[in-house]
């Protein structure tokens, strides 16, 4: 086998002078307002702003900076001197921007005015707000509800998502996909079919007391940082970290915290993985399976021995439901199966479980690793499994713990943003504004994409994002993207998805979080629910990019007033006046979650929700936690075969989801470019490949559509054999739209199979 030793890797531990460079440098190119520094300094705390990058809670007990190296590049991209004005338009068309990368189109800066395309010129041109609302208003009022699409990323507060789902609604969908349709819909409907609840059940005090951690497939050195902070704190009180995931991610190795000024100084690392298993992509169900395998055996050798039981058997017996037919298959399944679709040997998933029998309090952490496959609901079963044989759900220290993506993605779930109608408070929709709510489910993203290249939806409105480039199946939704009738995206900055304007096309430019929102009775806050289900105020206090935008709120505002019936209850212009009353309007909607809403929303650490999972109480179907027995140990969706490779599409450390900062992975030692496969050197030889070489990625499925991306260089790495890297969103082209998890539909994009080819196009 070859030694992986000196491949590339990262230039040092996660965290410390590194993570400082990297601000400074995003700081530097983006020419960033000098007062930017100071909003960082009020960053996750009371009065101050929530961080616009990850939903990782901000604890109550904050330091002195309660940021990242990734929040802050993402403060300071938002805050850039640069401005994308109209005369942009001037040098540039729409089809010749087309050719630009994602971190050039971002580049160009905040969007300063309402823009609206011009077929003629191929441009877009500046366009008033009043017009725009009306010519956008009076386009989507004759058209079918069931024909237009109300798409959310992520970010908008809780206030505007609200008013955008009513929007919707009233207009007669609950076409609502958002982008945890992309992410964490294996978490809503996969964690909610086992444990009742769609949502983590831990609050930032289990952080403090858990004694072990399994990670599985999440990556916190790039994707939430500042979890680097407490699990720092567990490591020092002795806790120990498991980690599962195809690629040793650096922040998962060591950590410098780059708030503490002796780790600075002396350069002390924290040691974070006591153990880190490389599986292969989509081998967490036969892993997972092994450590429960070694836990019922060593609960059969203590109930034989008279010691104290290794399961929590009155947990058990009280609390869940499949128990029995689980351990039989458990103890059924033979190591050799387990190990060959693992990747693992026995020996490590021993290791493993010891850890785990030892350990009195377990948290199990996962991200996308586990979301992102066809059985992406079942690894997450899978993980529950293992935690519910020692009842470690709903106890101080212990659960499970979803790492969500987007700052409010969870949050606009919960106040409506959702294509499921049972989901919905619909009777008192009704009774608060007087209407009938749709009662057919609309439309995931996945559906909607494929209703879309269909010819079935002719409308897309977009708060936020950048769907076109963060969907499967790229190529096919720009062209179907173009056809509809009408494109209305609320930005910040230029993307691609503003590149496939519609027969009418609109930019709707906003303010960010971090800017004054000033509206009739003064400036305004907005709220948002972190991974943790704890919601928080936000004040932005910077200026604003330009004097001619508008806040996502105001914006929802003028498009609904401008395209539904006027009704006594709908007051869409006081609720932009003052954003206290939408915040009265979710207190009344979802009492339970959201009283005294506007008393309690600037609590330091935010206010909890609460968790029925958390105390015990288990909203399944059977009204208990339920244990899920796996039909088969590989769930990739398609077979094994010689030179077939799962494709796991990464994040560098240099981008948020679409936004792409610069071209350093200095995590993954990849520098300078994106463009790469990152692959066994074994798998190399054995292809007859070489490293350095130029290949092609091609996907590996026989469903008629020819999928390819060529000009990548092959950089030989320490990655299983079988499983090869590559960055998304530039791999979305290769992902099919049929390759989603069976129960969510997230597009299954830790685990695209391709073929890798010498490109002769290239060399
Ligand atoms: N700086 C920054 N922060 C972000 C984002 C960003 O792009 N940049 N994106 C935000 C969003 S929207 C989200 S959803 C989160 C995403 O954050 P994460 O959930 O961390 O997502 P990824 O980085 O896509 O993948 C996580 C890890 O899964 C591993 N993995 C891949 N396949 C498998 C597998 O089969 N099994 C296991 N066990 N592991 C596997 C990968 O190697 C990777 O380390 O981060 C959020 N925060
Ligand atoms: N192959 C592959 N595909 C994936 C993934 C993967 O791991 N692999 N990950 C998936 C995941 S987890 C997600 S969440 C999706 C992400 O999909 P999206 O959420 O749609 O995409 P983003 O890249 O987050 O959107 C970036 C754009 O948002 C706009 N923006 C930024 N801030 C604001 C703001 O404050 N307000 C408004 N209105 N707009 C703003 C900017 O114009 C920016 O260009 O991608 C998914 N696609
Ligand atoms: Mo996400």
């Amino acid at each position: 086998m070859a030694d992986t030793k000196d491949l590339p890797h990262s230039d040092g531990p996660a965290g410390g002078w590194g993570s400082l460079k990297g601000i400074a440098r995003v700081f530097g190119e983006t020419w960033a307002d000098p007062g930017a520094i100071e909003t960082l300094g009020r960053l996750n705390k009371p009065g101050g702003v929530m961080c616009v990058s990850c939903a990782w809670p901000k604890p109550a007990n904050y330091s002195a900076f309660e940021f990242c190296e990734n929040g802050a590049k993402a403060i300071l991209w938002e805050l850039t001197s640069a401005r994308c004005t109209p005369e942009f338009w001037h040098d540039h068309t729409v089809t010749e921007l087309r050719d630009w990368p994602d971190h050039d189109l971002e580049m160009t800066g905040r969007l300063t005015r309402p823009l609206k395309y011009d077929p003629e010129t191929d441009r877009y041109v500046a366009i008033d707000w009043d017009t725009a609302f009306a010519e956008i208003g009076a386009t989507l009022a004759p058209m079918d509800p069931d024909s237009v699409v109300f798409y959310a990323s992520g970010h908008a507060g809780l206030e505007a998502s609200y008013l955008y789902a009513l929007f919707a609604r009233l207009f007669g969908t609950n076409n609502l996909p958002q982008s945890s349709n992309m992410c964490h819909e294996t978490t809503s409907v996969g964690l909610k079919k086992v444990i009742g609840s769609p949502v983590g059940t831990i609050l930032w005090d289990d952080l403090e007391q858990a004694d072990a951690f399994f990670f599985f497939g999440q990556n916190p050195g790039t994707n939430s940082p500042r979890f680097l902070h407490p699990l720092q704190e567990a490591k020092k009180r002795g806790a120990s970290v498991i980690t599962f995931n195809p690629i040793r991610e650096q922040g998962l190795v060591a950590f410098v915290n780059p708030q503490s000024i002796t780790d600075m100084v002396t350069g002390h690392e924290t040691e974070i993985s006591d153990q880190y298993h490389q599986l292969q992509s989509g081998g967490d169900v036969a892993a997972i399976l092994g450590l429960c395998k070694v836990v019922i055996e060593a609960d059969d050798a203590a109930k034989a021995e008279g010691q104290p039981r290794v399961l929590d058997v009155d947990f058990i017996a009280e609390h869940t439901t499949g128990f029995d037919t689980f351990i039989a298959k458990a103890r059924a399944v033979p190591w050799d199966d387990i190990t060959r679709e693992s990747g693992l040997t026995e020996a490590a998933m021993r290791d493993a479980a010891a850890v785990y029998i030892t350990s009195e309090r377990v948290i199990g952490v996962y991200g996308m690793g586990l979301t992102q496959h066809t059985h992406g609901a079942l690894n997450i079963a899978m993980l529950v499994n293992l935690l519910l044989l020692r009842g470690n759900i709903g106890r101080p220290g212990a659960g499970c713990c979803p790492v969500r993506g987007h700052s409010n993605v969870q949050g606009q779930r919960t106040v409506g943003i959702w294509e499921k109608a049972e989901h919905q408070p619909n009777d008192k929709l009704k009774e608060l504004f007087d209407f009938n709510p749709p009662m057919k489910d609309g439309y995931a993203i996945v559906d909607a994409i494929d209703a879309l290249t269909k010819g079935k939806v002719k409308a897309f409105l977009s708060l936020g994002g950048n769907l076109v480039r963060a969907v499967p199946d790229q190529k096919r939704t720009e062209v179907a993207w173009a056809a509809q009738d009408l494109t209305v995206i609320v930005s910040t900055k230029l993307n691609r998805s503003h590149l496939f304007p519609g027969k009418s096309a609109y930019i709707l430019p906003c303010l960010t979080r971090n800017e004054v929102d000033e509206q009739a009775t003064g400036p305004q806050s907005v709220t948002s629910e972190d991974s943790f289900s704890m919601i928080s105020g936000s004040t932005g206090h910077r200026k604003p990019a330009s004097e001619h935008l508008k806040s996502e709120l105001a914006i929802v505002c003028g498009l609904a007033k401008a395209t539904l019936p006027a009704l006594p209850s709908l007051k869409w212009d006081d609720w932009t006046d003052d954003y206290g009353l939408v915040r009265d309007l979710i207190e009344a909607t979802y009492p339970d979650d959201f009283h005294d809403f506007n008393a309690r929303m600037f609590q330091p650490g935010g206010f909890w929700r609460g968790n029925p999972a958390h105390d015990r109480v288990w909203k399944t179907d059977a009204g208990k936690a339920v244990f899920t027995t796996p039909d088969e140990l590989t769930g990739i969706g398609f077979q094994n075969r010689p030179g077939r490779y799962r494709l796991l599409t990464m994040r560098s450390n240099d981008q948020f989801n679409t936004t792409i900062y610069g071209y350093s992975d200095r995590f993954r030692g990849i520098e300078g470019t994106r463009e790469v496969v990152l692959m066994n050197p074994d798998d190399i030889a054995a292809a007859g490949l070489t490293d350095g070489q130029t290949v092609r990625l091609i996907c590996d499925l026989d469903d008629g559509h020819d999928r390819r991306l060529g000009g990548l260089k092959l950089v030989a790495y320490n990655i299983p054999r079988g499983t090869v890297g590559s960055y998304y969103p530039e791999t979305n082209v290769l992902v099919p739209l049929s390759h989603h998890d069976e129960l969510s539909k997230t597009p299954a994009s830790k685990s695209v199979p391709v073929r890798v080819e010498w490109d002769d196009q290239a060399d």
